[in-house]
């Protein structure tokens, strides 16, 4: 499955940018928390950026995503400034959420980006009801869920994809294949090499993508938005990637072997499209060292105002959060 975008080179240059905004706010933020700024789990996207910076890329306003615990680099793909993520990181009043969803369940309904899930496979039914929406309300929209490979085992995963095909809803299944769930390798969770063999078992459409390569990612994002958007239905698509870090921070990932790491350091979308920007597409390096220098600064700018917000008045500690009514009346 190909469809052919053509970008200019300003464009190019700004796919970079994005990819670059996301490694640098992840690299700052793991930075920061060793510092004990950011309290809880954090769980880097680094390796992974060209998966959501060319799904992104197809979306528009009025689309709808839904991302995993690994969700700031589909959040910043989507356009959110990282200045309120650093703020929701530090749990502050002007972050994303008030303070009170963290890394694990930020979200921004105004970019139709309806969060990150710290329940795995969580969002995958979230995005399917989202297509839902759009194709009764008649919107043109799609709706795109992010997930990883362990996430392919829960039944949300298989009950969203047989209800979405029968529907024909206009959704992207976007499948990160990095190769572990948790500190377990694929092959010893699931029986199958490509998740996209998955999707002939609801009579969809699969499609197995490099999830460095971040043109390769636009041209299945571009065919399978235009088939959800033309009322074709959904596409499963796998993007063949790996995280360079363990599971989470202070995870050491011990447990990869030394020759796998290093097959796919060699293939950091960053790199790759650097190289390709530079030599096929004949970018200056000036314009390269121009996009490094704006990013440090809008990061170390991001991070030094979301650290001089107020955190939220603990009297506002049952707002804006569930709390049943048991719980709620007694912690009232
Ligand atoms: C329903 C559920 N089961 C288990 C967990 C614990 N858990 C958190 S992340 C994770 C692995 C997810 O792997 P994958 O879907 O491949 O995503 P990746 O971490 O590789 O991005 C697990 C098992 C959870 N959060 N939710
Ligand atoms: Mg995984």
């Amino acid at each position: 499955m190909t469809a052919t975008v053509t970008k200019t080179l300003d464009e190019r240059l700004e796919l970079f940018r994005q990819m670059l905004l996301i490694r640098r706010f992840e690299e700052k933020a793991s930075r920061l928390r060793a510092k004990g700024l950011i309290p809880g789990f954090l769980h880097p996207y680094i390796g992974q950026e060209a998966v959501a910076v060319g799904i992104c890329d197809q979306l528009r306003d009025g689309d709808a995503l839904t991302s995993t615990h690994r969700g700031h680099g589909h959040m910043i793909a989507r356009g959110a400034d990282p200045k309120r993520m650093y703020a929701e990181l530090y749990a502050r009043e002007t972050g994303y959420n008030r303070g009170k969803g963290g890394s694990l369940h930020m979200m921004d309904a105004d970019r139709g980006f309806l969060g990150a899930n710290g329940i795995v496979g969580g969002g995958i039914p979230l995005a399917t009801g989202a297509a839902l929406q759009m194709l009764r309300g008649r919107t043109g929209g799609v709706a795109v869920s992010f997930f990883g490979d362990g996430a392919t085992n829960e039944g949300t995963f298989h009950e969203s994809l047989n209800i979405a095909s029968l529907w024909k809803l206009p959704i992207l299944y976007v499948c990160e294949n990095n190769l572990y769930g948790e500190f377990t390798r694929q092959d010893k969770h699931q029986s199958i090499k490509d998740v996209a063999d998955r999707a002939a078992a609801y009579a969809m459409k699969g499609v197995i993508v490099d999830g460095n390569d971040v043109e390769a990612v636009i041209a299945v994002a571009a065919e399978a938005t235009a088939r959800a958007r033309a009322g074709e239905g959904p596409t499963l698509i796998e993007a063949k990637t790996y995280r360079h870090r363990g599971h989470f921070e202070g995870d050491m990932a011990r447990y990869r072997p030394q020759e796998e790491v290093d097959f796919w350091m060699k293939r950091d979308p960053l790199d790759l499209y650097e190289a390709r920007l530079t030599g096929e597409f004949g970018a200056d390096a000036d314009a390269i060292q121009a996009i490094r220098d704006a990013v440090e600064q809008q990061l170390d700018a991001a991070a030094e105002w979301a650290g001089e917000q107020p955190h939220p008045d603990p009297s506002e500690s049952t707002e804006d959060v569930y709390v049943d009514s048991y719980e709620g009346a007694a912690l009232r």
